[in-house]
């Protein structure tokens, strides 16, 4: 840990760059063995930073890069002149300004990091973000070093016809030997890590977009041939996208092409490099017999993330990594918004909620919590958390919340327009936001700085004489590393006070039915008069803070709520909290008889079940039980096998008394529609495969199951049939021919097997880790591609909890096996991986014990790379 230590990067330490790089000029020449770069980098000294003592010139590299030659304005430089250290190249005695040529020879297909430049299948393809650009060539690979760049690319004409790379073409040349180049140009002076480079065999689908301007943009998407078929899906996100951020941001497109490259092997979704983004195929290509509703909702929500990024992320970038979340939490708002106006609000928020409740506020919880601006890292890909991005997304949210929409809105345009070009902080970003509004945004900014989720506690008082009803606010944050004693928040609460038939009170004089109460202290009240009875509150509409909120409601309030509120956001919310409620009763009260909080669960599930003009989709979500990843988010005392039974006692029992019920939404929410991935339809079917999950329990549910499985025409009923299959232990027959079936039906469908693989691997049946096992040595299966390692060990790890926390623990050693063959391959999907291990301290014995020894373990391995070491080191 010590070593790892001194390694960390601190944001206290940040200084200017002394140097600047005005001019980058790359050249390629993709080999079968190897690939030459060279690199031409027009350099001076910073005159911000300028001082009288000649430092030498630190340019970023790594060991991968071969250095073959290195010249000062075209003068071949003695070994004497420079140093190459740890993949660092120092410069003596640089000039005032001078250029800077160094060739290197890299490896890309031996590049199974997938950082840098790399090969997916037949193509080369790159991902600078954060620091993979070292990977690729000697550079000052930080993000407020902006610079022009012009990229030529030499390749055999018949492999790789196609030959991309950031902002323009402005030359094709035919070469010797059957190769080809293309050199492109970028207009615009971006960092490093937009940097991209594509070659291949690849399709293209076009269309094009006329801007509120009039420039006409090619909008092109590559992808292999045999794909091409399946971007309409993309291609109209993208549309949409560009049309949405034009009328709610103002943000026009800037290039006059936009690209979209869909490989296989991809770190994550998808990159935002300017003009030429590039995604996993997982998050392009889209046809209703491969993709569930679900991934048609990712693919859109992911195409308008990167392209907002044009302006979010692009145009304006940030000026060190410190700052990641100005770009990533601000555009995960932008496309959070998308997707709400694209479909429903409401269920939209329920899904970040949920999202928000079940990953981030367990990442707060653990040892690798942090604030939404770190302090330091040791390894920056460990840094692109849920808190970044997500709880980054909700404190803008409380920002728009603040301002309003319209207050908001300048305070974006003065943003985008006071930085365009630049490379600024989240401190920049409140600015604008304050210097529009004039609201004194110093307390909220500890959103920012502080770490942990904070807890909101209420009461409440009525008197019935003075018909007044006062709330009293406690908060507080837990501590977590390295932040003791936080300061009070300031935390908007949007609420409103219900009478007992469901009405909303006036609240104030102007008759408000909804206020925003502002709760800046450690304690605050705020009183309501002429409330002629005693009201139940409805706190926190719209989740309007990212915290834990408790307030003693009793059963009937939570009914009431849930029937009642105005807000789908509270109407959910109440019947998780009733849900809590049952698993929070001792366990021997099940198996003998239900508890009364059950009996209202029931009452209030069979309210929705009848209701007629309730949004499907809402109704599905109410109606399930919080997942058992968030029943694992306590402090200590988590019996993964205890929870486990409990939450499939209480589907059991409701379905068995919700039954005929069930069955009728199912056949009313079956009626034959030609597949749209339309919300209202992705709505219907929702509700109708949830009400299967729970038919699964029931003698009926087999037969369902099997029947939509045989003859359902899209992947989201025929994946929820065969999930309900495999998870049912009275279907284990039908289950295997299923699974046999979807093979033969999907092997030519990487994605499509990539579900075939997540489902088993999460299947509650007592043998899964056996079949995981062998799904690991099936031939589709590759180590090297982040898809199938998430969808087989991520799958058994992160959401089949009762057979990882076996209590042999052998779902622990088969982890640690997996994230010691990552280590040599991936380390950043290996440091993602391993994160349930890190979560010990939670569970009951023996599971802690297990799970802390192979922490240890991997702790102890000769060559752990920074990204695990840093995230395992920090939970032991
Ligand atoms: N900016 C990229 C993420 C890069 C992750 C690097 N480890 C995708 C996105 O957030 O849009
Ligand atoms: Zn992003």
């Amino acid at each position: 840990m010590k070593d790892a230590l001194s390694e960390m990067v601190h944001l206290e330490d940040y200084r200017e760059s002394e140097f600047l790089i005005d001019k980058t000029e790359l050249c390629f020449d993709l080999g079968d063995a190897f690939t030459v770069v060279t690199s031409k980098l027009h350099i001076r000294r910073n005159p911000k930073t300028f001082n009288c003592l000649v430092s030498p010139l630190f340019l970023d590299g790594s060991l991968d890069l071969d250095l073959e030659s290195i010249s000062i304005d075209a003068v071949l430089l003695p070994k004497t002149a420079y140093s190459l250290e740890g993949g660092r190249l120092a410069i003596f005695e640089p000039s005032e300004q001078f250029v800077l040529q160094t060739i290197v020879n890299i490896k890309p297909q031996d590049n199974t990091a997938l950082n840098g430049l790399y090969r997916s299948r037949d193509m080369f393809c790159s991902q600078c973000e954060a620091e993979g650009f070292r990977n690729i060539t000697f550079y000052l690979d930080r993000p407020d070093v902006m610079s022009i760049f012009f990229t030529k690319i030499i390749a055999d004409k018949k492999k790789y016809p196609v030959l991309l790379s950031n902002g323009n073409p402005i030359n094709r040349e035919e070469l010797d030997n059957g190769t080809h180049s293309i050199t492109w140009q970028d207009p615009f002076p971006k960092p490093s890590y937009l940097f991209a480079l594509v070659a291949g065999k690849l399709g293209c689908v076009e269309d094009r977009f006329v801007t509120s301007s009039g420039r006409s943009v090619s909008l092109q998407i590559y992808v292999e041939e045999k794909d091409l078929g399946k971007c309409e899906h993309a291609m109209n996100s993208l549309k949409k996208s560009m049309r949405w951020d034009e009328t709610t941001y103002g943000r026009e497109y800037d290039l006059d092409i936009f690209m979209i490259v869909a490989v296989d092997d991809f770190n994550m979704g998808a990159m935002e490099n300017k003009g030429l983004n590039i995604f996993n195929t997982s998050a392009v290509l889209a046809d209703p017999k491969i993709t569930t509703d679900a991934s048609f909702q990712n693919i859109e929500a992911i195409v308008a993330h990167e392209y907002f990024h044009n302006w979010s992320g692009n145009r304006v970038t940030c000026r060190d990594w410190f700052q990641l979340s100005l770009k990533e939490g601000f555009t995960v708002f932008r496309d959070a918004q998308f997707s709400a106006d694209m479909n429903s609000p409401t269920v939209k928020r329920i899904q970040d909620v949920s999202f928000l409740r079940t990953h981030q506020f367990a990442e707060d919880a653990g040892t690798m919590s942090h604030p939404v601006q770190p302090n330091s890292y040791l390894e920056i890909n460990n840094f692109y958390t849920v808190t970044i991005y997500e709880k980054g997304a909700e404190i803008v949210g409380m920002l728009h919340s603040l301002l309003g929409a319209e207050q908001f809105r300048s305070a974006t345009d003065l943003y985008f327009d006071r930085h365009d070009g630049e490379a600024v902080t989240i401190e920049d970003f409140v600015r604008a936001m304050e210097d529009t509004s004039g609201i004194n945004l110093e307390q909220f900014r500890l959103w920012y700085k502080q770490s942990g989720t904070p807890i909101v506690s209420v009461s409440s008082e009525y008197s019935e004489n003075s018909q007044r009803f006062m709330l009293t606010f406690e908060q507080s944050c837990p501590d977590t590393p390295g932040q003791f004693d936080k300061k009070p928040f300031l935390i908007p609460i949007r609420l409103g006070l219900l009478n007992s038939n469901g009405e909303s009170h006036r609240l104030n004089t102007v008759g408000d039915k909804e206020i925003m109460f502002k709760l800046l202290d450690k304690k605050q009240s705020v009183a309501f008069e002429n409330i002629s009875s005693r009201p139940i509150p409805a706190l926190l509409r719209g989740f309007s803070a990212p915290v834990k909120l408790n307030y003693q409601y009793s059963d009937e309030e939570l009914a009431l709520l849930s029937a009642k509120d105005t807000d789908g956001f509270i109407r959910w919310d109440a019947c998780q909290q009733l849900a809590f409620r049952v698993f929070r009763e001792p366990s021997n009260l099940f198996g003998r008889d239900t508890c009364p909080q059950e009996e209202i669960l029931l009452t209030t599930y069979e309210q929705l079940l009848s209701e007629e003009d309730m949004d499907p989709a809402l109704v599905a979500l109410m109606l399930q039980l919080p997942g058992e990843p968030l029943l694992h988010d306590k402090k200590n005392g988590v019996d993964p096998e205890a929870i486990h039974r409990r939450r499939e006692t209480l589907r059991s029992s409701l379905a068995e008394k919700l039954g005929a019920k069930l069955e009728a939404v199912y056949h009313a929410q079956n009626s034959y529609q030609t597949y749209e991935p339309a919300s209202s339809q992705i709505g219907v079917r929702s509700l109708k495969n949830t009400v299967l999950d729970y038919l699964m329990y029931t003698e009926l549910g087999v037969e369902l199951a099997w029947q939509q499985f045989k003859e359902s025409d899209n992947m989201t009923d025929q994946s929820s049939a065969l999930r309900c299959l495999v998870n049912c232990s009275r279907s284990v027959n039908y289950a295997r021919i299923a699974t046999e079936r979807f093979e033969c039906q999907w092997k030519h469908e990487t994605l499509a097997m990539n579900i075939w693989f997540q489902i088993q691997s999460a299947s509650f049946q007592k043998n899964t880790l056996v079949r995981v096992e062998e799904l690991l040595k099936h031939s589709l299966f590759d180590i090297r591609n982040p898809n199938k390692v998430r969808s087989v060990i991520g799958s058994f790890c992160g959401n089949n909890l009762i057979n990882f926390h076996k209590q042999n623990g052998t779902g622990y050693d088969f982890l640690e096996n997996h994230i010691k063959i990552l280590n040599d391959i991936n380390p950043q999907i290996g440091a993602r991986l391993v994160v349930p291990l890190t979560r010990w301290r939670r569970y009951i014995a023996p599971h802690s014990r297990l799970m802390r020894r192979a922490l240890q373990r991997l702790s102890e391995l000769p060559d752990l790379s920074k990204d695990i070491s840093e995230v395992v080191l920090k939970s032991l």
